[in-house]
């Protein structure tokens, strides 16, 4: 005897049994999307970690550095603060002598005419003052109180120089010569007693500037990452100079 027997939910029931081909690809389109998204994301919050920590490496790199200088300029005297002359120096004490003589022409005084012949014309890189908080520069000599009580410009020590030297492959012209993606990068050495002191190196530059009683400072410092990417920062700092 043939019966027929009706489940609960009939041919509709047995429609939703099963995905369909084309439920199948759209969910996989789908899901496939969201991975990339996920992916792409974790690349991106990996990438900002990387360069987070490059940031924290420069600039604590940076600080020791800066640390290092900060330490040598501080028994400084200031009175003894030169740096070595440019071709800019020679030619503004040229025309400083020739201002003189025009001066001394118009005016007819003997001393200014005395003092016209007098003028210094410093020799390149020789050691000249500086002009007050005017100029940077990335030299610069001086003599210490060898003592932290001593203030006699008869105790001072002999002279120390600190001074940035661009590295031989490179040219001072704000361009990377060597391609290694630092510009103008140099070492920075400390001279004291005869002996050269290494203190720093792959710097983009180091500038002093002198200015009443201190000396402001400015280093700055880049790093290549693993993906050829490069980081740059820079200090500067003021040291007081408490003598004379
Ligand atoms: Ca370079
Ligand atoms: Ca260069």
């Amino acid at each position: 005897m043939k019966m027929d027997v009706e489940f609960p939910g009939g041919e509709r029931a047995c429609r939703q049994s099963g995905f369909t081909l084309i439920e199948i690809i759209v969910v996989s389109v789908v899901l496939v999307a969201m991975l990339g998204a996920m992916v792409s994301t974790a690349g991106a919050v990996q990438t900002s970690v990387s360069t987070n920590e490059q940031s924290a490496g420069v600039e604590e790199r940076l600080r020791v550095i800066s640390e290092r200088i900060r330490h040598v300029l501080r028994p400084a005297s200031l009175s003894s603060c030169k740096t070595r002359a440019t071709n800019a120096d020679i030619q503004a004490a040229k025309m400083k002598r020739m201002l003189l003589f025009q001066q001394a022409k118009m005016t007819g005084r003997l001393a200014t005419y005395q003092e016209a012949l007098n003028y210094y014309i410093p020799k390149k890189d020789e050691w000249i003052f500086p002009v007050d908080g005017v100029q940077k520069r990335s030299n610069l000599q001086y003599r210490s109180a060898p003592g932290i009580l001593s203030v006699n410009i008869q105790d001072l020590t002999n002279t120390r120089e600190l001074e940035f030297v661009i590295d031989k492959k490179e040219l001072d012209n704000g361009k990377d010569d060597d391609g290694d993606g630092l510009v103008d990068e140099g070492r920075l050495f400390f001279y004291r007693d005869g002996k050269r002191i290494w203190l720093a190196e792959d710097l983009e530059g180091v500038k002093f500037t002198v200015s009443g009683r201190t000396i402001t400072f400015e280093v700055r410092c880049a790093r290549k990452d693993s993906l050829g990417r490069i980081e740059r920062m820079s200090q500067t700092h003021t040291v007081q100079l408490r003598n004379n």
